[in-house]
């Protein structure tokens, strides 16, 4: 039932955040029902009625200890529970990516930047957008997030993501989109001025459609020919080379 009130999931990792979602979820909103009926309940029991005089009590400390164990060992359980997820998504993540970008937080933008043809990155072919990131479907796709200036936060709700970008610290994550289409990147953490206006788009594509993106946005072909193959554009925009094959 809950699974409509949240964001689609295209994420291959998406089902273990879902699932303790939903029993935490469970867990606090049947706590709340039942401190809530208790209270209304205690407030009718124990209202003020003629002749009735007031107790004072010491409380009871069987029902202190038993209110302090039950939460504390519900909290225990929730952590064993959610370690697999994390380790697996925060800790050890798939190794042998081939894909990866960098991304720079800055108020109030995402750079996202490609390493370009020689796989590297800080060299002149790396080809750098602005708040729009292309990737494959189906495909493990490595992040090094960086901010610029405050700290900000990467999330994308349909691929269960979220990560804050650190002043002076690079943080790799990294994500599988399982289905193409165009999902919105908000910056989650509140980072100045323009905060609500932070947002960019990342575009999963297929794997046919993503060579193409990718041969006429980030290869300068040498193929083409007299074309000049190294020529650094940092803008998606003007990059035009036509028979390019991606080398990514
Ligand atoms: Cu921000």
């Amino acid at each position: 039932m809950l699974d409509r009130w949240l964001p689609e999931n295209v994420s291959t990792y998406g089902r273990d955040i879902d699932w303790l979602f939903h029993l935490i979820y469970w867990i606090t909103g049947l706590t709340a029902i039942l401190v809530f009926a208790t209270m209304i309940a205690f407030l009718v029991m124990y209202k003020d009625r003629p002749g009735r005089r007031a107790r004072y009590t010491h409380g009871n400390t069987t029902l202190e200890i038993v209110w302090t164990v039950v939460p504390s060992l519900i909290l225990v359980v929730l952590t064993f529970l959610s370690a697999p997820a994390w380790s697996k998504i925060k800790i050890s993540a798939p190794p042998a990516s081939d894909f990866v970008l960098q991304v720079t937080a800055k108020q109030f933008n995402w750079q996202v930047t490609y390493p370009g043809p020689d796989g590297k990155f800080g060299t002149g072919d790396d080809k750098t957008f602005l708040d729009e990131m292309h990737v494959p479907a189906n495909k493990v796709v490595h992040v090094h997030l960086r901010s610029q200036d405050v700290i900000h936060s990467f999330f994308v709700p349909q691929f269960r993501m979220k990560q804050d970008a650190v002043p002076g610290r690079e943080i790799v994550q990294w994500f599988e989109a399982t289905k193409p289409g165009k999902y919105e990147l908000p910056c989650a953490e509140l980072c100045g001025f323009g905060h609500s206006g932070m947002k960019g788009w990342i575009h999963v594509h297929g794997a046919e459609e993503y060579q193409k993106w990718a041969a006429e946005n980030l290869t300068a072909s040498p193929a083409a020919g007299d074309k000049k193959a190294e020529e650094p554009k940092k803008d998606a925009a003007v990059a035009a080379t036509t028979g390019g094959q991606s080398k990514r």
